[in-house]
């Protein structure tokens, strides 16, 4: 897979700012939601479908998000699950997930992250945009998985203060399918469970096993960190992927969407993430011979 180059970045920032910022607010915003989550905190609201829930923390872990990137990158756009939409005039949009995860987090399961990338090009665009560098925060285990183009992809502990060395992270070798442990995930409509799940009695007999973890970021992470072999699913959003996918490509991976050209790019209508021998083997079995996804 040729690496993506990198695209020209404004204000003379390096990437390696730009991860280092990543890093510092995926951070803040994982000690957050970690340590303020009040008690018996419940469902404030619902988006989507009844089960596709926001909670206070939700909101507030993007606000906290929100008010850092003003205050360090006042000229960037932002894009937030629970609706940040600010358009900025330096070309790099902040892409952020303030918990990705929030079902597991509502039930205390040790399963969930903040996803924070800079990304340069259309967020609105299917195909259309890149990230340059991002950070996925794994509260529970105090860990951030971070990377920034031409960078690598790394595992740091949350607290710089530990003194322990990042370690780089690097995707499975696995090239069969039948050896393969495939991550996957379900939407919320019920229309669309339904044809996933048709999907799914395709797929399971022809792979080790699947995973259903309930992050896609973390899915991602799993991929560049080997600890799954790949990872699939429809009906993602930017803010639930552009970290991983980054983390995934700096790891020796390669994330690709549905179709050819901008189709290529992950997006809504399929994501998948795996080793390059591995990665289109995973894409046939998620597009039909239509070209349609599960
Ligand atoms: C979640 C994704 C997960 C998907 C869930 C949900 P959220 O994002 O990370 O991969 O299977 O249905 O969409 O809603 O927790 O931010």
């Amino acid at each position: 897979m040729t690496p993506r180059s990198l695209p020209a970045l404004p204000d003379g920032v390096t990437v390696e700012e730009l991860e280092r910022l990543c890093i510092e607010l995926a951070s803040e915003a994982a000690r957050f939601i970690r340590e303020e989550r009040p008690p018996r905190m419940g469902v404030a609201a619902t988006k989507s479908t009844e089960t596709d829930v926001v909670t206070v923390m939700d909101q507030r872990s993007e606000e906290l998000l929100h008010r850092l990137i003003r205050q360090s990158r006042p000229d960037d756009g932002i894009l937030g699950e629970e609706g940040a939409d600010v358009t900025g005039t330096s070309g790099l949009t902040w892409v952020v997930d303030p918990i990705d995860g929030t079902v597991n987090y509502l039930y205390e399961i040790p399963a969930y992250a903040v996803s924070v990338a800079v990304v340069v090009g259309d967020t609105r665009s299917q195909g259309g945009w890149t990230p340059v560098a991002g950070a996925v925060a794994d509260p529970c285990r105090r860990l951030v998985h971070h990377a920034g183009r031409g960078s690598g992809a790394w595992t740091s502990p949350e607290d710089p203060a530990e003194g322990v060395e990042p370690t780089r992270l690097s995707v499975s070798a696995e090239e069969r399918l039948a050896r393969t442990l495939l991550a996957t995930g379900f939407g919320y409509a019920p229309d669309v469970r339904a044809r996933q799940a048709e999907v799914l009695l395709r797929v399971l007999p022809l792979v080790r096993d699947i995973r259903r973890i309930g992050s896609a970021a973390l899915d991602l992470v799993r991929v560049a960190d080997g600890s799954v072999d790949a990872y699939a699913e429809t009906g993602l959003n930017a803010w639930d992927l552009a970290a991983g996918w980054l983390v995934v490509e700096e790891a020796g991976g390669v994330v690709l969407g549905a179709g050819e050209g901008p189709g290529s790019a992950p997006g809504t209508a399929l994501t998948v993430a795996a080793g390059p021998a591995l990665v289109h083997q995973v894409r046939t079995l998620f597009v039909g011979p239509d070209g349609v996804t599960g």
